[in-house]
């Protein structure tokens, strides 16, 4: 036997081994599926119930850090959705997973604005994840905050 063949027939001899050793030791990769849900990308729908008219537009932003948040500025994803039922659904694909929070409002009159009163209250309604709420101007981040994790999420907010 040649050098040449014998180290071929080492080599052979070493991969069956390996391949008859799978579990003592040598770790398959884990399949497509199960490296999916550890490493992300993230699905979010956001439902939004409690619409009420089909006037208007709904106005979803989401946001993944409390600055933006605060700011209603630099969202991660935003839309505007002509409204069509008393429920809408929102779906973002291929999200990093983490912690988010959304603003959702009902822009009635479709002038690109939370409407208030002098007072400086909303007179269109408006919702937050968590279904966040406050008597004191809009919640903070961290009420409105959920986990988004690898894989398909949903979540609820209700207008009003
Ligand atoms: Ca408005």
């Amino acid at each position: 036997m040649s050098y040449e063949k014998a180290t071929q027939l080492i080599a052979l001899t070493l991969w069956a081994i390996l391949a008859g050793c799978g579990s003592a030791g040598y770790q398959s990769p884990p399949d497509a599926v199960t490296s999916d849900l550890v490493d992300g990308p993230s699905n979010l729908t956001v439902r939004v119930v409690g619409l009420d008219s089909s006037s208007g537009e709904l106005a979803l932003a989401l946001y993944d850090s409390a600055e933006a948040f605060a700011a209603r500025r630099d969202p991660v994803a935003k839309a505007r959705l002509p409204i069509e039922d008393k429920e809408m659904t929102w779906r973002v694909d291929a999200l990093t997973p983490g912690r988010y929070a959304v603003a959702a409002y009902h822009d009635a009159d479709s002038d690109g604005e939370l409407d208030r009163a002098i007072t400086g209250w909303p007179t269109e309604s408006y919702g937050f994840s968590n279904d966040a709420r406050s008597m004191a101007g809009p919640p903070g981040f961290k009420a409105a905050a959920f986990n988004l994790v690898a894989g398909d999420n949903q979540i609820e907010i209700s207008v009003r």
